[in-house]
């Protein structure tokens, strides 16, 4: 059994995981940077370590200085959140040697997931529907060209190491093919360290749809239904929903079946989500998995009711998995809003000090967030300062309470995208459930 964890992370992410330790009766050991002295996470954990300055390659990316807080504690494991160090395969390989289980799938499978092109093949090779594309490395400019012919334009060359945009092109046409891809691939270098691209049809318009799937160590698999997480702008997800508007229940058997069956082949254990894009006619496609519990899990929370940071230290601790009633039945539909700290003009974050702050409350409301009165908006991390999550006895409620939920939220002294949220929440296209990941590009000229 798990006695003793330490979370490596900050924010509203280490408060939840602290919270699942409380219920599980679990000390937790928060660690901070310098800049984080009197942040929530440091005030609300058992024990608080300090990890290095405010830069966070110093402190939430130090690995050597996490494991030592981590043996000086004498945690049995470390949760990593999101971002940060949570889908490290090294960081894994680390707290294992070190005798630390880390609260995740095991290493190989967050190295084999994080490249990928060789995900693209794991899934093939599984029978999971993946984008027509390529995964071979290309040894001239006339065999991509041909590869690029046979699988068709509209493409989009991706960077293998990548994810959430960065070395990304789009190519429309074939005389823009060479350019992009060596753009692309000097980005991806540059980024990431590895030159190595991959080309997929570029599918448009699309909805982002992914299936959260819990798996614990003894084969047991389950998806725990949809988000969609189609309202993106510049590769951040702005907001979620659970489930998709898209989804019949045939189809949602059929994705989930295949993302469970993804999860089986290549041997996952603990939380993870299977990434797809599915068109206008229902056809759908793999994209990728992601290896950490996400930012949007709690909107699974709240139409399956299991807690899901709860469940990952569970099977962590080598807990066979319980199939409750509860997990294969939703109710609901739940909605989730990023407030981020940024200029609603050119949405860049802005750093400053929250003067004060009012959360919405009432039946079906939840807010996930580390803010308070005083709290200091650093530069130092990302914007994001609150998540709000509603939900209702069905999509058109959860819409109505996100609009009175959002009016009653206050947050003063910095900018924040609340507003922007009553716009998109307001939308005609966005109450009809009608949107596709191309919902905000534009959305700026059309709202001034
Ligand atoms: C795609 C796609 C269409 N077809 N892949 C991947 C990372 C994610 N942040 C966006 N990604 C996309 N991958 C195929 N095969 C559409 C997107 C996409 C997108 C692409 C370019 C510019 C903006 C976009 C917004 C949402 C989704």
């Amino acid at each position: 059994m798990i006695k003793k964890v330490l979370i490596a992370n900050r924010g509203e992410i280490a408060l939840r995981i602290i919270r699942a330790c409380r219920e599980l009766d679990i000390r937790s050991v928060a660690v901070f940077s310098q800049a984080d002295a009197d942040s929530l996470h440091v005030r609300f954990a058992d024990e608080a370590i300090c990890i290095g300055p405010p830069d966070s390659a110093r402190s939430y990316l130090n690995i050597p200085n996490i494991i030592t807080a981590a043996q000086i504690a004498g945690v049995d494991a470390i949760h990593p959140g999101y971002g940060f160090l949570a889908e490290n395969a090294y960081f894994a390989d680390i707290c294992e040697e070190c005798g630390i289980r880390f609260i995740g799938p095991s290493s190989e499978v967050i190295r084999l997931m994080g490249d990928k092109s060789q995900a693209r093949k794991s899934m093939s090779s599984a029978g999971v529907p993946i984008v027509p594309g390529t995964e071979e490395k290309f040894t001239s400019d006339d065999q991509l060209v041909k590869a690029c012919e046979k699988i068709g334009y509209p493409l989009i060359i991706k960077a293998s190491a990548g994810g959430g945009g960065k070395g990304m092109r789009v190519v429309e046409t074939p005389d823009f093919l060479l350019k992009a891809y060596r753009q692309a691939s000097a980005e991806a270098g540059s980024s990431f360290g590895n030159d190595q691209v991959y080309i997929e049809r570029f599918l448009s318009p699309v909805r982002h749809v992914e299936f959260q799937i819990l798996a614990d160590n003894y084969g047991n698999v389950i998806y725990l239904g949809e988000r969609d997480c189609s309202i993106q702008r510049r590769h951040q997800k702005l907001i979620e929903e659970a489930p998709s508007p898209a989804l019949s229940e045939s189809l949602r058997i059929e994705m989930g079946s295949a993302a469970a069956k993804a999860a089986k082949a290549i041997g996952y254990q603990n939380a993870g989500t299977v990434e797809f894009l599915l068109t206008e006619s229902g056809t759908f496609y793999f994209m990728e998995m992601n290896t950490r519990i996400q930012v949007e899990h709690p909107i699974t929370e709240e139409i399956t009711g299991v807690n899901l940071v709860k469940e990952q230290i569970r099977i962590a601790s080598g807990m066979e998995m319980k199939h409750r009633a509860s997990f294969n039945t939703f109710f609901g539909h739940a909605i989730e809003c990023r407030i981020n700290a940024e200029d609603p003009v050119h949405f860049q974050p802005v750093p400053g000090t929250v003067e004060t702050c009012n959360f919405p409350g009432g039946l079906g409301i939840r807010v996930d967030t580390a803010l308070y009165p005083g709290y200091k908006v650093q530069p130092f991390y990302d914007s994001m300062l609150a998540k709000l999550i509603v939900r209702g006895e069905d999509r058109e409620e959860a819409v109505s309470r996100m609009k009175r939920a959002l009016d009653e939220f206050v947050i003063e002294g910095i900018p924040t995208t609340i507003d922007f949220h009553k716009k998109v929440i307001t939308d005609p296209l966005f109450k009809a459930g009608k949107y596709n990941t191309s919902f905000l590009v534009g959305w700026d000229r059309r709202h001034v």
